[in-house]
């Protein structure tokens, strides 16, 4: 396993003797990572395989080593639950006791749900669906390589295919029981930016019940507790998981009676990018009509929905909380939805550049480097340390950069590209950075970031 991540000797060094570059050590932060045939998304804080994570890690994995892509999806779908979910953490039956809450236990999927899998255990909710993303990354990078590599490649998309589509399905039905196109989340976890202030005002209106006693490891991993979101935010956190597992993780239960159902814009848009690349794996793989049209349907309403989720005057597009009746107003990486789905006109991307260049994201003048803080500086719910209140994560400075490029914006994706590479060679892999110090922060050599690292180095010369 070892040897499969061994670009350029990286293996043969010790990690410290000498910074070697970029790639060499974002290698080695994947490969320090790799338990075996998936990824931790961080050394001690996260000791569990995650979803969202897992297909990020895959498309830096592709430009290393396209054998061990592969195992990191596959070992992610092997969970994958009957209604076609995938589970946002696969728990790792290895992990050192009390590394990580709420654990395998506290979820009791299995134990609550028949469509859940029982090994090994996962947690009942799911992630933004970058998979097929980078399913089709696999495949690319395996283009103009030695024949036995592409029919391997090709093995892969046969069997990824049905289970993208079933994942698909489940996020474009159960996830959207109203047909609308946006997809509905049940707790800040499934979006991925779990303290951003999009989810403020919702979380505000659930009143915690009687919540069975908990421990937080995660502080004991960051160098302060500022870091992570706050205990009064874990108890909401933690307070849904009770609902949902009293609910069974049923769907239409949990849609009957949960207080925290929101349109997530950022998933949405995420799923219309993923479904581009469904698209292009079904024509690969030769999959019948009819599931082509299926797919090229949800593109078109992905977008049109995420249309009328616009501000005109904050100029971004806004998460809509179905209990509320109302949309977030809120200034964050996540408004910026409408690039990531594509298909724009060109008034609607002007105006998505003039947020990104203003002020109130890449072009605030106290910036340590020009990407876009998670949350917008002149929001009151800004923090520059803590988590997504603020802090700039490559891992979002990829899906700008990538959606740029998608968009023909080329000039700014090589601006972000470019200086998200400057700001690892400074700080190193870090989850997150303080924006305008450029303080690493959160979890010290985290594997997205390492793998965001590689997709960018891959598409340019340095
Ligand atoms: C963070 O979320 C987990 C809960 O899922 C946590 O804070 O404990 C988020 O940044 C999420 O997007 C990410 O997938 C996960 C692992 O990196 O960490």
């Amino acid at each position: 396993m070892r040897r499969e991540l061994d670009p350029e000797g990286a293996t043969a060094r010790p990690a410290r003797e000498k910074p070697a570059g970029v790639r060499p050590q974002a290698a080695g932060v994947l490969r320090r990572n790799d338990p075996e045939h998936w990824t931790k998304p961080g050394p001690s804080l996260y000791p569990h395989q995650w979803s969202w994570d897992s297909a990020f890690i895959a498309l830096g994995l592709a430009h290393l080593d396209n054998h061990r892509a592969k195992r990191e999806l596959e070992s992610l779908f092997a969970s994958q639950w009957a209604t076609g979910k995938l589970p946002h953490i696969v728990f790792n039956p290895d992990a050192p006791p009390q590394s990580y809450f709420p654990d395998a236990e506290r979820w009791s999927s299995a134990a609550v749900s028949s469509d859940a899998p029982s090994s090994p255990h996962t947690s009942g909710l799911c992630q933004p669906p970058i998979h097929a993303v980078a399913v089709l990354r696999i495949w690319e990078t395996a283009q103009g390589k030695d024949e036995r590599r592409v029919e391997l490649a090709r093995d892969f998309l046969r069997d990824t295919y049905p289970r993208l589509l079933a994942w698909h399905l489940y996020l474009t039905t159960a996830r959207d029981p109203e047909g609308s196109g946006l997809v509905t989340i049940y707790h800040p976890w499934e979006s991925g930016t779990d303290n951003s202030p999009r989810w403020d005002a919702t979380l505000e209106a659930v009143e915690v019940g009687d919540l069975p006693p908990y421990t937080r490891y995660d502080l004991k991993h960051v160098a302060d507790p500022s870091h992570r979101p706050t205990d009064e935010e874990y108890n909401r956190y933690l307070w849904l998981l009770e609902l949902l597992k009293k609910a069974r993780y049923d769907e239409a239960t949990i849609y009957e009676s949960h207080p925290f159902l929101v349109k997530d814009v950022l998933f949405s848009a995420i799923l219309v990018a993923a479904n581009e690349a469904l698209s292009k794996i079904a024509a690969a793989v030769g999959a019948p009509d009819e599931e082509r049209a299926l797919i090229e349907g949800w593109i078109e309403r992905g977008r049109k929905s995420l249309d009328e989720r616009w501000d005109p005057d904050l100029k971004l597009c806004l998460d809509y909380d179905l209990r509320a009746g109302k949309p977030a107003r809120v200034r964050t990486v996540a408004g910026f939805a409408p690039l990531i789905a594509g298909g724009l006109d060109s008034k609607r991307l002007q105006d998505l550049l003039e947020t990104l260049d203003s002020p109130a994201f890449a072009g605030h003048p106290r910036l340590r480097w020009p990407l876009p803080p998670s949350t917008s500086p002149e929001e009151p719910g800004f923090h520059p340390r803590s988590y997504w209140r603020g802090p700039i994560w490559p891992v979002a400075n990829w899906l700008l950069w990538w959606s740029l490029l998608r968009v023909g914006e080329s000039e700014r994706a090589e601006r972000i590209r470019r200086a998200t590479l400057d700001q690892l060679a400074d700080g190193g892999f870090a989850e997150y950075f303080e924006p305008f110090t450029g303080e690493p922060l959160g979890s010290p050599d985290q594997s997205w970031t390492a793998a965001v690292a590689l997709d960018l180095l891959a598409a340019g010369s340095g």
